[in-house]
């Protein structure tokens, strides 16, 4: 049995990489000529725990990565799902062209997983018509299923092996065929449902987290404005046996947590207020850092911006994404309100993403005198005594010689 895994970005490569390594026949698709050339010349894509290890295994078992699409028994579809900004619907796009070019190659009885997050009701709405208008009978000629990941970047391949899944299908032979895949390497319990109940399922689980860090989001302007600790206070609440409070912090990035309740707000729009409000205040938290460092700069009595630095660039700690990054969203109001002279550092980033970026610690804090982190990054908390004389400003509460806290 072949399988031609379609799109091998943070979902997609992993999981292709997992599956050959347990020596299944797989192939790996991209449309990013200078992605397959990477990872043609032994090259891995992005940085990830144990990913290299697993990269090596999968190389040595015959993976084959590719441009070309390759015709195969199963086809696990790993790609984008933006939102339309304007209506807040899903962006079905990337899904809509994979589906189009595996159905020009594919054989008779082949079966088409989308493991991409989906808003509910796309399979229905967008890959069911494409299925008839090629001529094929969902069900006889072709079979759908949507397999969605729950991953989480920095922890991926221990979660991969150790998580539980959804798998959704017309058919439940289907599912358990697909099953049979996923229990190459996962331990965790493989659920079978329906499609668009598995396509609510992932959706319900984002929109859940969001909704938590909102609420400690909020309670960390309420604080604020009461001249509480907001984060003694939700230490001390979640001692109480069913509070569990998450952590407020400088906002909520990355490709899916802060995507994917817009699915529901786009669908939805009378009834997700709740879902609303959360992203919102989510999407404000960037803001609320930038208002915070103009109020630390008037009691230093500092005015010159180009004496602030901004440590942190990536979405979360100790990874190397960028996409939705909190950071990027509080440079973007800097650039409007205030010179552009405010200094940067990550580094887990080594290339050149926004202008004054440093690309080591020294370096960048010799030039500056208030610290603004916004992402706990392992090298700062070890690092933390380098911080000694300056103004720190810790969205993350993640240091020990905390002066100002969010
Ligand atoms: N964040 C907070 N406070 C918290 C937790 C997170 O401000 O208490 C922020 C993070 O700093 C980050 C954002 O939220 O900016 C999201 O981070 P995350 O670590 O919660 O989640 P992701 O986006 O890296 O990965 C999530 C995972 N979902 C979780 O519930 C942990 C993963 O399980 C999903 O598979 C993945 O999204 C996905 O692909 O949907």
């Amino acid at each position: 049995m072949k399988i031609n895994i379609i799109g091998l970005g943070y979902i997609g490569l992993p999981t292709a990489l997992m599956l050959a390594s347990k020596g299944l026949d797989i192939v790996g698709t991209d449309i990013d000529n200078a992605k397959i050339d990477a990872l043609n010349n032994r090259q891995i894509t992005f940085e990830e725990k144990s990913l290299y290890d697993l990269f090596q295994n999968a190389v040595d078992n015959g993976i084959i990565f590719s441009t070309e699409k390759i015709s195969a028994d199963i086809y696990i579809i790993s790609v984008p799902t933006p939102y339309m900004k304007e209506t807040k619907k899903i962006d079905a796009g990337y899904v809509v062209t994979a589906v189009e070019q595996v159905l020009d190659i594919c054989e008779r009885g082949s079966i088409i997983v989308i493991e991409s997050t989906v808003s509910p009701g796309t399979v229905d709405q967008f890959v069911r018509p494409i299925v008839k208008e090629k001529g094929f009978t969902t069900g006889q000629d072709i079979h759908i299923a949507h397999a969605p990941e729950r991953i989480i970047p920095g922890n991926m391949i221990y979660e991969l092996e150790n998580n539980a899944r959804t798998i959704g299908v017309d058919d439940i032979n289907i599912g358990e065929k697909v099953k049979s895949v996923y229990k190459s390497f996962c331990k965790g319990e493989i659920t079978i449902t329906n499609i668009k109940t598995a396509e609510m399922t992932k959706v319900v689980e984002n929109t859940y987290r969001d909704i938590n860090i909102a609420f400690a989001n909020e309670l960390a302007k309420i604080c604020h404005q009461a001249d509480l600790n907001v984060h003694e206070i939700i230490k001390i609440a979640n001692m109480h046996p069913r509070v569990n409070i998450l952590s407020p912090g400088p906002g909520v990035g990355g490709h899916c947590i802060s995507v994917d309740p817009w699915f529901l707000v786009g669908d939805y729009p009378g009834l997700a207020n709740i879902i609303l409000a959360a992203r919102k205040i989510n999407d404000s938290m960037p803001e609320f850092v930038l208002e915070r460092i103009v109020d630390i700069m008037e009691w230093h009595d500092i005015t010159d911006i180009s004496k602030v630095g901004i440590y942190g660039l990536t979405y979360k700690e100790d990874i190397d994404d960028i996409r939705e990054s909190p950071t990027l969203q509080m440079l973007e109001s800097m650039k409007k309100h205030l010179a552009n002279g405010v200094k940067v550092y990550d580094p887990h980033i080594k290339y050149d993403v926004v202008p004054n970026q440093y690309h080591s610690l020294e370096r960048f804090l010799q030039d500056i005198e208030i610290v603004v982190v916004m992402v706990g990054h392992k090298e700062i908390v070890q690092n933390q005594e380098k911080l000694i004389g300056k103004i720190v400003f810790d969205t993350k509460n993640i240091l020990d010689i905390n002066k100002y806290l969010l």
